[in-house]
């Protein structure tokens, strides 16, 4: 049997965990440095796999950022304190010593949602709304990754031209408005400088006005990125996760918003099965997934 060491590096948060058979064996978390710095990155993934990385057959990783060849490229820099061209696979090989492969985070949680869905789906997606916007898709039992590893950056499609300035360099995409970072942004002027994403849906839930007012702007603006991306797709399936999609209210603002919407953009929105693991999951299975197809078509 083999033992896979995953690691999801997210803007705000990285685990990594021991995964035998799809089964979570232990699992550790750590804060994402806030650095343009790679050795600070570096410096995180040792430490924090250091006492797992002897018992690993090989290393998945699911990751924030445009994935390409193993190299992260960040699409919104500022999700990651400016870190950019970070080449994961090749630092974390060395690290240890052992066969590495990476995929984007967002990818990797919806193949881990794919897999769990009771009736499979033709098309299926999976959107995490956490530091930034992300997504991803599986089409005909395949997953979209792209020829350039951006397929399913859908939080930098647009959701109002004259909105916020996103990081990516945009206007007004659905990050800059519904991202944790931008809920905890907008609710700066209320709440003080030091305002997260966790603080406004805090205020939310003691019926604060202004925070309800912020989060379901967010709400209305995924509502209709799902409608958007059923009538590209014909999607069946949409799953949400990222502690912003997971939290209490957040999903049936979503539905409610949505529900407005003429039927040809209604489809079904459930909250992501594997909660904040979906990413670790789903990177330890895809790796398994392609290295068997590989194997039986040789
Ligand atoms: P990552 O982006 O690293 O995967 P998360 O999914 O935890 O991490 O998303 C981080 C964002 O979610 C931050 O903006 C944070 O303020 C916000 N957040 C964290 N916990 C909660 C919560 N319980 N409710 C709402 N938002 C939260
Ligand atoms: C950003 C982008 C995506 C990522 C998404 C969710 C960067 C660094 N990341 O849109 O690649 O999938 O955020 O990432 O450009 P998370 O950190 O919120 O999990
Ligand atoms: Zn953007």
């Amino acid at each position: 049997m083999n033992t896979c060491l995953a690691i999801d590096i997210g803007g705000t948060k990285i685990a990594a965990a021991l995964i035998e058979s799809g089964q979570i064996l232990q699992i550790e978390q750590c804060e994402t440095p806030s650095s343009n710095n790679p050795q600070d990155m570096t410096l995180v993934l040792r430490e924090l796999i250091d006492p797992y990385k002897e018992r690993a057959d090989f290393v998945a990783v699911a990751s924030t950022g445009i994935i390409r060849k193993g190299v992260l490229t960040a699409l919104n820099p500022d999700n990651l304190g400016g870190l950019n061209q970070y080449c994961l696979e090749d630092i974390l090989s060395q690290i240890c010593q052992k066969p590495v492969k990476v995929i984007n985070d967002a990818q990797a949680a919806a193949w881990a949602e794919y897999n769990t869905l009771k009736s499979k789906a033709n098309a299926m997606g999976f959107i995490t709304v956490s530091t930034g916007v992300g997504a991803g898709f599986v089409v005909n039992n395949s997953l979209l990754i792209g020829q350039h590893g951006i397929a399913g950056h859908a939080g930098h499609s647009l959701a109002d031209p004259n909105g916020p300035i996103c990081g990516c360099g945009r206007q007004g995409c659905v990050e800059s408005i519904a991202s944790g970072t931008a809920i905890g942004k907008a609710g700066q002027v209320f709440f003080g400088s030091e305002c997260t994403g966790k603080t406004v849906f805090e205020q939310y839930e003691n019926g604060h006005v202004d925070a309800i007012t912020i989060v379901e702007r967010a709400a209305k603006t995924i509502a209709n990125l799902i409608a958007d991306l059923k009538i590209t797709l014909d999607l069946e399936v949409v799953c949400l996760g990222g502690s912003v999609g997971l939290a209490p209210g957040f999903l049936r603002l979503v539905h409610h918003y949505l529900s407005l919407l003429p039927p040809a953009y209604q489809v079904e929105v459930i909250p992501a099965h594997s909660r904040a693991n979906s990413g670790l999951l789903g990177v330890a299975s895809w790796i398994e997934h392609t290295f068997n197809k590989r194997i039986s078509s040789q």
